[in-house]
């Protein structure tokens, strides 16, 4: 089976596809594009859309976690990514649409608003796609980094709401672990869509705190031991009002 997964450094969609590949033990190559230019590579590489995961198996292409976990269980059916009796299914499928549809897009967004406003975290990215020179990589990669935070409509404004709802994310992020919907030791394509988003916030480290003593904080850290980083002090103290989280000014 010739099969590739299309990633870029840091991307937690992507961490969630490599977590599912590597528990179904599928063999693959693990083609690692450079971030801000992959939409157009995937497009040359044949794929409709732009964004990782993308995987490439045997000539078939699927794009996009919630689609690959599925042609996963389809392709090699043990072990099983979705459980077969059906309303545990069903709830490790709602799990997954809440992961994929709502929690993914909070650290997407913080990463892209953090990416215009602090040179820091363009050298963090450039560093973590191996660019030489990651200084003036940074430079030179701020008009990619405006495009994508307008994508995906990281803005300000939306920035806010999202540390404001956090609290309540992370809430049902610890209810699902306390469930056993959801868990380290619970491998699921809702336990894999999950936990990527769950680490990248973690690497906000202002956001850590709100973390501390969380089913949600032990369950990512279990998953994803390491992950690049860390983004330090991004968000002005103003949009902190979460208690008592260090802020930048
Ligand atoms: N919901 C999709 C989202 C994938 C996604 O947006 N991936 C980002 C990287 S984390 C990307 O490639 N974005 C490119 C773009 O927005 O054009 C999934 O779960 O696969």
């Amino acid at each position: 089976m010739d099969t590739k997964l299309y990633v870029i450094p840091l991307s937690h969609a992507a961490a969630a596809a490599r977590l599912m590949l590597e528990y179904k033990a599928v063999r693959h190559e693990r083609v690692e594009l450079l971030s801000g230019l992959h939409p157009l590579f995937l497009r040359l590489a044949g794929f409709r859309g732009g964004t990782v995961p993308a995987l490439r198996s045997d000539g078939r292409r699927i794009q996009g976690t919630t689609s690959i976990s599925r042609f996963l269980d389809e392709l090699c059916p043990e072990p099983r990514l979705f459980p077969q009796e059906p309303a545990a299914r069903r709830r490790v499928e709602e799990a997954e649409a809440w992961g994929a549809n709502v929690l993914q897009d909070v650290p997407r967004r913080f990463f892209r608003w953090a990416l215009v406003r602090e040179p820091g975290v363009l050298r963090l990215l450039a560093r973590a796609n191996r660019i030489p020179l990651p200084g003036l990589a940074a430079v030179m990669m701020k008009p990619l980094a405006i495009y994508f935070a307008r994508l995906s409509d990281a803005g300000d404004e939306t920035v806010r709401r999202h540390l404001a709802e956090l609290p309540e994310l992370l809430d049902r992020a610890d209810a699902l672990v306390e469930a056993g919907v959801i868990g380290a030791s619970v491998p699921n394509a809702a336990t894999f869509q999950i936990a990527p988003s769950l680490r990248f916030l973690l690497n906000f480290e202002q956001l850590a705190p709100l973390f501390r003593d969380r089913p949600a904080e032990r369950f990512a850290r279990e998953l994803l031991p390491e992950y690049p980083g860390p983004v330090s002090q991004v968000f002005p103290a103003a949009w902190l009002d979460l208690g008592s989280l260090p802020s930048r000014d």
